[in-house]
């Protein structure tokens, strides 16, 4: 398989709110390297770097001006307080817009910072910038490598990006990864892309950016979101709106859940694709579904994740796959490989 991959991400490790602590994130640097390390041990794959981003591809799914501030984010927050640790520092939003108020734009970067994002998650330190617009510039790459007659690639994406909204960050994501590669995929041609989500959380970002379109579709298995982030979205009822409407499909699923009724929720959404007539597909593939993920609480297994990408392959569409989230370290590599190999039909041994 082509894997598109770059060692920009290792510049961001930002802070993340646990409790009432600050802890270094979990979604860490080490997370994408354990992946590429397992899978330049399989002799099969190809490995290219990213073309360098597109900031007006970025601008079809996103505000203009998010992407402007998020590129300028940590440089006015040295601006407005000079003494932060070039090293350690982290700037962070901590008011979000109460509910009912309208959206008035603050001109300060503490206000801003809140303003474009909905989560306390997630921080912007030094390297922010760099390693989100290389993430996103591996899943345009992805997309236009598939567009060109690759019948499907892997874009090894750090930070991910599914919880990005059309402006906010969150959820470990800053620009949406699956949706720059979709809208890339429409503007090289496919009529209409089908996005699926197979995070343990919600793909929240994704539903926001395609909510009233119909040539993007968006279906999701995930945690309840009466029981798990990102909380307030992600319902079963919650079908798009305008054109989009009935181009949205959420299949939550409690706590505790194993591979069994996840398959069954995987079958649904196959099926709606199948008869929605898409020409391509984007995967958000995150890997937390995984029974030892430190931070969520499905029951798949390593042994899970070959059936898993052989039904995905089995749409028989090309396809972009893009790596969310998963946060047991030691095992990502594993359990990324394993559903690469069950998509390209690889039997393990
Ligand atoms: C891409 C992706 O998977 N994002 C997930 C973001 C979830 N962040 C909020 C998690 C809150 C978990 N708190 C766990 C505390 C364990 N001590
Ligand atoms: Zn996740």
């Amino acid at each position: 398989m082509l894997i598109i991959t770059s060692d920009v991400h290792r510049a961001h490790h930002c802070l993340e709110l646990d409790g009432a602590t600050l802890i270094r994130s979990w979604e860490s640097p080490e997370r994408a390297d354990i992946v590429h390390r397992t899978l330049i041990g399989q002799a099969r794959h190809r490995f290219d770097g990213p073309a360098t981003f597109d900031v007006e591809l970025a601008g079809e799914v996103h505000d203009p001006a998010y992407v402007a501030f998020l590129q300028s984010a940590w440089g006015r927050w040295l601006a407005a307080y000079p003494d932060t640790d070039r090293e350690t520092g982290a700037a962070m939003g901590f008011a979000w817009t109460p509910a009912r108020s309208r959206r008035r734009m603050p001109s300060t970067i503490d206000g801003l910072l809140g303003h474009y994002s909905f989560a306390a998650d997630c921080s912007i330190v030094a390297g922010t910038w760099d390693a989100v617009s290389s993430s996103a510039a591996i899943a345009q790459t992805t997309a236009r490598a598939v567009s060109a007659g690759e019948p499907y690639a892997f874009g090894l994406c750090r930070p991910p990006g599914h919880h990005a909204t059309i402006d906010q960050f969150g959820g470990y994501c800053y620009l949406n990864n699956a949706a720059i590669a979709a809208q890339s995929l429409r503007n090289d041609g496919a009529g209409r892309v089908a996005v699926l989500d197979i995070d343990y959380h919600h793909g929240n970002g994704t539903q926001d950016i395609f909510w009233h379109r119909d040539d993007v579709l968006f279906g999701s298995i995930h945690a309840d979101p009466t029981q798990e982030f990102p909380w307030s979205v992600g319902h079963a009822d919650e079908i798009g709106a305008a054109a989009g409407s009935g181009w949205n499909r959420n299949r939550p699923l409690p706590w505790g859940t194993n591979i069994h009724p996840w398959l069954d929720a995987l079958d649904d959404l196959t099926t709606w694709v199948t008869n929605a007539g898409c020409d391509a597909l984007v995967l958000s593939v995150g890997l937390d579904t995984f029974v030892d993920d430190p931070i969520s609480r499905f029951a798949l297994h390593t042994g899970d994740y070959p059936i898993i990408g052989q039904r995905l392959r089995s749409l028989g569409l090309p396809t972009v796959l893009l790596l969310e989230g998963g946060y047991a370290t030691d095992a990502l590599g594993t359990n990324c490989a394993a559903l690469l190999d069950g998509f390209e039909g690889v039997t393990r041994r």
